[in-house]
């Protein structure tokens, strides 16, 4: 199963900071694989839903004001075990303890700017992408360079 989705919001801070093609780039160039993409000034309402389990923290309203404080980039990227890869690529939550090499421990020093956002799980992800995509905006397609992003063990399944 290649088909597995995740949620990526290019969010207010990597915009201000002309970063949003060097994050769309690094999943692009991973071999996630893009099948949905628009920008959006996302509404308070939507942030309240999507940061649901952090209500009760100190930060909850600065970061809904920073979330809607600008236009994202949102995306909806497919691949085998896509939400870790992405996680993978993005870094730890906090910017000055996030991974060197990934966005985050690249270009981050903050806890809360921390320029992208990848869904932790696929059940979260799913939940994460109605919210914010209705399904006809993301497409089946297929990517004539898919023989050369996974390979296909002797039993036929991809590796
Ligand atoms: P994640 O984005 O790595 O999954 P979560 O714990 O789900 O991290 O938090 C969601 C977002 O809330 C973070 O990406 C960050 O923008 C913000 N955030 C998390 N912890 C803090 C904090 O201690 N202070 C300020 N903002 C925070
Ligand atoms: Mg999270």
């Amino acid at each position: 199963m290649v088909n597995e989705r995740t949620l990526i919001i290019v969010k207010p801070d990597a915009l201000n900071r002309d970063l949003a093609g060097e994050a769309i780039s690094r999943f692009e160039r991973k071999g996630l694989k893009i099948v949905a993409m628009k920008m959006e000034h996302l509404p308070v309402y939507k942030l309240k839903e999507h940061y649901a389990h952090l209500a009760e923290k100190a930060f909850f309203e600065e970061l809904i004001k920073y979330m809607s404080s600008i236009p994202s980039i949102l995306m909806v990227l497919e691949g085998k075990e896509a939400c870790k890869v992405a996680r993978k690529l993005i870094g730890g939550t906090y910017g000055r303890e996030a991974e060197p090499g990934t966005l985050r421990g690249d270009y981050s020093v903050s806890n809360q700017m921390n320029l992208v956002h990848a869904s932790e799980t696929p059940e979260i992800a799913e939940k994460e992408i109605k919210n914010f995509f209705a399904e006809k905006e993301i497409f089946e397609y297929n990517k004539t360079n898919f023989d050369w992003i996974y390979a296909r063990d002797s039993k036929g399944e991809i590796v």
